[in-house]
């Protein structure tokens, strides 16, 4: 009888409008006469997701009955922005619904635009996980994601008076993407104390009692692939008051304030993530949310394994579980508990079983990053952690000891607490020890953690464990749904879709890049694309942009080490240059308008400085009328992962500038560059596989090497180095109030000079200008300009997050796909 009536889904556009019409009658309570955009849009999602539980269902049944190895992958941030247009992408059914719901009286874009990002990120780390998510599903591959369900995701900026303001992200009033499973739910301990017993065997066991107990309740959203069935599961934990925990007692008497509060307080673990990108703040709120997440994550983890009724030394053959940065690092101490505490397996039978089963993903190399907690903290929060800490490392200082003996500075330098005052856990030495391989993501940076960071770890456990897996992003999101005119275009041309699922495919453009209709056709989808973002400026900022003029991007976190001040200054050189010029040299100068966007962490007061300096900048270089149209400055409030996807489709040059050796990957140079734009960059990170793929002609490359940049911060230190001259003019001219109050700007001076210039701005600052003097050269032959941005995307198919996901599941997980 069940399969009689069991859920079928919609192939036909009637189909289709009648679920939607369903939905909006009966699920939202609402007529014909009141469907405004959010009610269409709401029926629509609904319809998807309905579509979308189906084989969600079946995946997960046949996951479960097949028993294969899973991957789970463990990660504080996901930054999925929207759902919608994605799903009905990866489902195939895009051009029946646009058509449905245009017959219905509603426009399809408007309704994409009804919805809310998911921005549970910050940035780079967080983007590749949602990456990771589409390649893992869109490849068959048995996999989850856990993290937090975050009330408030990161902050929305608004720019009031040229400055970031930051106003709360909530997101949950309509989410129809996301299921509360009342029935998962797992008690968190904290605090408490640890007693010691001995077993009738004699032996010490531990047990952690008398802490506060906090309830994760699970809420899980499906992740589609593309082009397959296979709906793998996100699993995010929400946090309340455990239900013995809530006092009715005080309620009941009275006592409302105190009962309410200890639900806040409850509520407050998973209630807002941190802003902070590259800077660990060492918060007790944040410990709290890493233990809650992993300690719910592992329990369920263990459960379904238990399930199975395997003997624990197959858990590894069975549980992949990778850790997205340090963020979960307490995931490795927590499973050791579980397996020596409540399982009661010998340490060393345990600690093979953990070493068997982690992988560490390391995604920076900067210092003020690295995570480090302090012993006090995690003594009162997680007594019995600690214990398993301090253990874990004797073992292996011991193991350290028998192979180097009376080396004890390396013993120092190795262990996993370092000495200072009060003492601090260094993670990342955590996450080596207790993982089987340790990965950087992109080559400069994996060969960099080798030889800098964690060069003792090399040393000790040979390269092996150490390996590059470089990112790579979802063509689906990042070419398809962000570009459909260039995807379809391309489509034409290589026969069909097939290359959004092997993005290799795209060499096949190689043979169209000298086609003079073909470069017409191509650079007419640019300029669309940049018609769109000209009046989304127009409508947003009021400032008019000339979109046959070169549109300069540089969007990303605003960070020193990305260095958007080192833009800004070569912007304010550019004026300088444009003003002193007679009418007739103007004329012959290249039209730019330089697009910034990004946020700063809400503490980073230098960051915060940058983007007040820009906006200053765009105030007076757009007012004034020597310059007119030949430069712009626009700064695009609250950059996200939507605004990401108009915005990469619509550059002709975008910026990845970087000191070198900083930025461990960057992931939005690839997606900048497969939108058919060219980028200015620094030898870093994935920039440098880049230009190996594409070729050194068609990418502007400047400045140091990450080789340099020791020596140059000494001589630095040592007063050896003069700013560079056109620099220093900048420096001038900020001083003088060109661009207001210079007091303002003190800070970014500051850093050049008596602050030791630790970026290197300065150093670069020549090369960088010459560089964009080239740009100007190249972008005045559009011939050569349209050939060179083929001829990259069609170089662009290693840059895949299909790729990254099909290397690790070989080099690190050792897993297979589940053929749907
Ligand atoms: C503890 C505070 C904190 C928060 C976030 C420290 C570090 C992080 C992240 C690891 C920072 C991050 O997002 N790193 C970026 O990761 C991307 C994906 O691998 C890379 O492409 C970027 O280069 C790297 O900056």
């Amino acid at each position: 009888t069940w399969k009689k009536f069991a859920a079928t889904e919609f192939k036909e556009k009637e189909a289709f409008q009648k679920e939607v019409v369903k939905h909006i009658e009966t699920t939202l309570a609402r007529s014909l006469y009141n469907c405004d955009e959010l009610a269409a849009y709401s029926g629509v999602a609904l319809a998807f997701r309905d579509r979308l539980i189906i084989d969600w269902n079946k995946t997960q049944q046949a996951h479960t009955l097949l028993d294969q190895k899973r991957v789970y992958y463990l990660s504080l941030e996901f930054l999925m922005g929207r759902t919608l247009d994605n799903a009905m992408l990866n489902q195939q059914m895009k051009d029946t619904a646009v058509d449905g719901i245009s017959e219905l009286g509603f426009r399809m874009e408007d309704l994409i635009d009804q919805e809310h990002d998911a921005a549970l990120g910050n940035g780079g780390l967080g983007r590749l996980a949602a990456c990771f998510l589409d390649s893992l599903a869109s490849l068959n591959f048995p996999a989850w994601g856990y993290g937090l369900r975050y009330r408030y995701g990161i902050f929305k900026q608004e720019i009031i008076d040229g400055y970031q303001v930051e106003v709360p992200d909530y997101w949950l009033d309509f989410n129809p993407w996301e299921f509360p499973r009342h029935d998962i739910t797992v008690d968190i301990m904290f605090y408490g104390h640890v007693r010691k017993y001995t077993e009738e065997d004699g032996r010490t066991s531990h047990v952690w009692e008398g802490g506060e107990v906090v309830q994760a309740l699970a809420y899980d959203v499906p992740i589609p692939g593309y082009g397959t069935p296979t709906t793998n599961n996100l699993r995010l934990w929400s946090s309340k008051p455990s239900t013995g925990e809530f006092d009715f007692q005080k309620f009941n008497s009275g006592d409302y304030e105190s009962s309410v509060r200890d639900q806040q307080r409850a509520e407050t673990i998973s209630a807002v993530l941190y802003p902070n990108d590259n800077i660990d703040v060492g918060k007790e709120l944040r410990l709290k949310q890493q233990y809650f997440w992993v300690a719910a994550s592992l329990y369920d983890i263990v459960r379904r394994f238990k399930k199975s009724g395997r003997a624990w030394s197959d858990f590894p053959e069975q549980v992949a579980i990778q850790l997205n940065d340090t963020h979960p690092t307490l995931a490795i101490v927590e499973l050791q508990r579980i397996l020596i505490d409540k399982e009661q397996l010998d340490w060393d039978d345990a600690w093979n079983i953990v070493t068997q089963t982690f992988g560490y993903t390391n995604h920076t190399v900067l210092p003020e990053a690295l995570e480090k907690w302090s012993v006090p903290l995690v003594q009162n929060l997680l007594p019995r952690h600690l214990q398993i800490i301090y253990e874990i490392n004797l073992y292996f200082l011991q193991t350290v000891e028998r192979r180097f003996p009376k080396d004890r500075d390396l013993l120092r330098r190795v262990s996993i607490i370092e000495e200072s005052n009060p003492q601090v856990i260094r993670m990342a030495y955590l996450a080596i020890i207790g993982s089987k391989k340790v990965n950087g993501v992109a080559e400069l940076h994996s060969d960099l953690i080798k030889s800098t960071i964690f060069k003792d770890f090399v040393t000790i456990f040979g390269p092996d464990k150490f390996t590059n897996v470089t990112n790579g992003v979802t063509p689906r999101r990042w070419l398809h749904q962000a570009n459909p005119k260039l995807s379809a275009l391309i489509a034409e041309k290589l026969g069909g879709y097939q290359f959004l699922k092997d993005l290799t495919l795209l060499n096949g453009l190689e043979k169209w890049a000298d086609d003079k209709d073909f470069q017409r056709e191509w650079m007419d989808i640019k300029y669309s694309n940049k018609q769109r973002l000209a009046k989304y400026i127009k409508e947003t900022t009021g400032i008019a942009v000339n979109p046959h003029a070169l549109f300069d991007i540089q969007v990303k976190r605003i960070h020193e080490y990305k260095r958007q001040q080192m833009n800004i200054f070569g912007v304010i050189s550019r004026y300088l240059a444009l003003k002193k010029m007679t009418k007739a040299e103007r004329a012959k100068q290249v039209q730019r308008v330089s697009i910034f966007g990004g946020k700063a962490a809400p503490g980073y007061w230098m960051a915060k400085t940058i983007i007040r300096l820009i906006t200053a900048v765009s105030e007076v270089v757009n007012n004034d009328i020597d310059v007119g149209d030949l430069l712009k400055v626009v700064f695009i409030e609250d950059y996200n992962v939507s605004k990401a996807e108009f915005l990469c489709p619509a550059s002709d040059l975008s910026e990845h500038i970087s000191t070198a050796g900083t930025e461990a990957s960057g992931t939005s140079n690839m997606k900048f560059v497969l939108n058919g734009g060219l980028i200015i960059g620094t030898c870093d990170g994935a920039n440098i596989e880049i230009t190996r793929e594409i070729g050194e002609d068609r990418i502007f490359l400047f400045g140091h090497l990450a080789e340099d940049v020791e020596d140059l911060r000494h001589a630095h230190r040592y007063g050896k180095t003069e700013m560079d001259p056109a620099l220093r003019e900048v420096c001038d001219e900020i001083q003088k109030g060109t661009f207001g109050d210079p007091g303002i700007f003190g800070g970014l001076i500051h850093a050049l000079t008596d602050g030791g210039d630790y970026y290197l701005v300065s150093d670069d600052f020549a090369s960088y200008l010459a560089t964009h003097k080239l740009v100007d050269e190249a972008f005045k032959d559009p011939q050569s300009w349209a050939n060179k941005c083929i001829m990259s995307v069609s170089a662009m198919g290693f840059f895949t997050s299909d790729r990254a996901i099909q290397e690790y599941a070989e080099n690190i997980w050792n897993l297979e796909p589940v053929p749907m």
